[in-house]
């Protein structure tokens, strides 16, 4: 597996279920780190080119009906173009790559969630990312109705994943909670933004460092 690291740049994923506060946590590395002289780029999954912006609203705008396969697809088209034309040249540049979502959530949602068969997905996902892996996964963890309620005070319409019931959403969350591997780091995200953020600084500072000794 290649990791952003070994391409000089340093490939930063924030994942965890709807409502923990991904986006919020990745606006707040970017400026943090643009604050310390990174050059950085922040990208959310799906969407982030043209092709992967449409993906993006068939996967979570369409009415139509669809096979939880041709789901898994839609997501999986979506990053295959970002990694080639975004990630990837980013990476080369040694800029920070900060996305807001990435492969766990196609385990977490499509694997876990939907049923979808974990060797098969595994194998499918290699063939989208081309094997990138990130240096760096920040796993936001709040329970589904803490997340629910965010997202309702926030005003945010709900896309077609997010209308499914708390045992879809439970399962998700168990699946973010038991995720292990290189480079993954669970964060309380129930304690106030303060507090993730500093959790979150603590583990980036830490693998960019080591990027910058790396390249
Ligand atoms: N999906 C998939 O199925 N398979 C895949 O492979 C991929 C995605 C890549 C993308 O939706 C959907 O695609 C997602 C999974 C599926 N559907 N679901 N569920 P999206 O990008 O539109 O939405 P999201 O990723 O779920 O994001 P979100 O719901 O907007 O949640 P968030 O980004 O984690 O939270 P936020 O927007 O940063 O914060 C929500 C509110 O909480 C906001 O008002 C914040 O100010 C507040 N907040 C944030 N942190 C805190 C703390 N610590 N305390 C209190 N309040 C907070």
């Amino acid at each position: 597996m290649e990791s952003g690291v070994g391409s000089q740049g340093t490939f930063v994923v924030v994942e965890g279920p709807e409502g923990a506060g991904k986006s919020t946590l990745v606006r707040w590395l970017g400026s943090a780190l643009r604050a310390e002289g990174r050059d950085v780029l922040t990208v959310r999954e799906p969407g982030g080119t043209p092709l992967a912006e449409a993906a993006r609203k068939l996967a979570l705008k369409s009415r139509h009906e669809r096979a939880f396969a041709a789901e898994l697809f839609l997501f999986l088209a979506a990053r295959a173009d970002l990694v080639e034309r975004v990630i990837r040249p980013a990476l080369s540049n040694g800029q920070v790559v900060i996305a807001d979502r990435f492969g766990l959530s196609t385990i977490a949602y499509q694997v876990v969630g939907r049923g979808l068969p974990r060797n098969d997905v595994e194998a499918a996902l290699r063939i989208a990312t081309g094997g990138l892996t990130p240096d760096l996964t920040l796993v936001l963890d709040v329970p589904v109705a803490v997340g629910r309620e965010r997202q309702r005070v926030a005003g945010k319409v709900k896309d077609r994943i997010e209308r499914e019931d708390d045992t879809f959403h439970t399962r998700v969350r168990d699946a973010y909670r038991s995720a292990t591997g290189p480079g993954i780091v669970h964060i309380d995200a129930s304690q106030h933004k303060k507090a993730v953020q500093d959790a979150a600084w603590r583990e980036v500072t830490a693998v960019t460092a080591l990027s910058l000794r790396g390249a």
